[in-house]
């Protein structure tokens, strides 16, 4: 017998609900592998960095925990942040400190209807919703640059620069990849967010690189829409959408209003690439820590192991990811949903149904 090939994961479930849809993405996962004839299976590492790892030691992570995790095929990441931390400090302490040393410059977020939950969209007649949107990963608004106490007029007189940081290779990468993936989908097209009539520097570069870049595609279509103007549109015209690509904080937001339409956050998957796999790419759900319902059993898993059929697909493994995506609609179709999406089961409801799609 062959022996299966074996994934290197760490697991970093970090803070609230983190923990719990993480354990749930893990089980479903093992219990994929053991129904694969063998086929491949998951070797798991456990970290336990996140805020709680912050309260003990005054470290997000340890100080070699970057070295240690290019190690891993791949990261599988819950959620940061804990009311006892600012959130400036865990995110960029663990998640973008993650994000931005593995160069994970392309975030991808799916954004579709599944059976069995209930939308604001569908309500209102849509009958389509398949989208992704394309998150600038590494720079624009994130790019962490800036500065506090610039006037030096003490207390009440503090200023504050946060600048944005735009360049033509950051830009390109993203589009080009958002125009790749464009060509993979029934509707080739890829929609270019902006605010560059207000911000004059860094998004009027963003707008000519994907001029330049479309160019190349004369096989998809495109649209360069404000980043007001796409919220409506969102809303209004979802069936217009297929790719959405857009920097760092308008796809931030796009896409948490995007899951919200789709029914709710905790359905949204997301996978932050490094595209050259120099470095393990990360898999997380787009859901944070949710402090009002961590420990209850509440969490919806179902973002969690979406984003972990991300993974599968990222390993090379297409067909598993559908056997994934194919349980949790199976799952959602048969009416066992968690509280934010309108049923009753809780978090291990879920998760056994998935389970039990997988190996029966
Ligand atoms: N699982 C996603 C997560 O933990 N998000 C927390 C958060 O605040 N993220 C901001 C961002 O996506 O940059």
């Amino acid at each position: 017998m062959t022996k299966p090939r074996t994934f290197r994961i760490a697991a970093i479930p970090a803070d609230g609900v983190g923990t719990e849809v993480v354990a749930a993405g893990r089980a479903v996962l093992d219990a994929l592998a053991e129904n694969s004839d063998g086929a491949f299976a998951f070797d798991w590492e456990e970290f336990p960095w996140g805020c709680d790892y912050y309260g003990k030691t005054g470290k997000m992570i340890d100080d070699d925990g970057l070295e240690r995790l290019k190690e891993f095929d791949a990261i599988y990441f819950g959620a940061v942040g804990w009311p006892t931390v600012p959130d400036h400090i865990s995110l960029w302490g663990l998640r973008l400190k993650i994000c931005q040393n593995f160069d994970q410059w392309a975030n991808i977020r799916p954004v579709h209807f599944l059976p069995g939950v209930q939308s604001p969209l569908r309500k209102a007649d849509h009958t389509e919703l398949d989208w992704v949107v394309v998150r600038e990963n590494s720079e624009g608004e994130y790019a962490g640059l800036g500065g506090r106490n610039l006037s030096g007029r003490g207390p009440g007189g503090e200023v504050a620069i946060q600048s944005a940081l735009f360049t033509e290779v950051g830009c390109e990468r993203v589009m080009r990849f958002a125009f790749d993936l464009a060509r993979t989908r029934d509707r080739r097209k890829v929609s270019s967010v902006t605010k560059s009539n207000a911000q004059q520097y860094g998004m009027v570069l963003w707008d000519e690189v994907f001029k330049r870049v479309a160019q190349d595609y004369p096989d998809v279509e495109t649209e360069s829409v404000l980043v007001d103007a796409m919220s409506a549109k969102f809303v209004l015209r979802p069936e217009d959408l297929s790719v959405v690509v857009a920097s760092n904080l308008n796809a931030d937001i796009l896409s948490d209003l995007g899951s919200a339409l789709a029914g709710s956050l905790g359905l949204a998957a997301s996978a932050n690439l490094n595209p050259e796999r120099r470095y393990p790419s990360m898999f997380e759900p787009v859901h944070g820590s949710a402090p009002d319902i961590a420990g209850q059993g509440l969490a919806n898993p179902i973002g969690a192991v979406g984003s972990a059929a991300l993974m599968l697909e990222h390993f090379g493994l297409p067909e598993q990811a559908a056997r994934l995506n194919r349980a949790i609609e199976a799952t959602t179709a048969a009416g066992v949903l968690t509280r934010d999406v309108g049923g009753t089961a809780t978090t291990e409801d879920v998760t056994k149904a998935l389970i039990g799609h997988l190996t029966n």
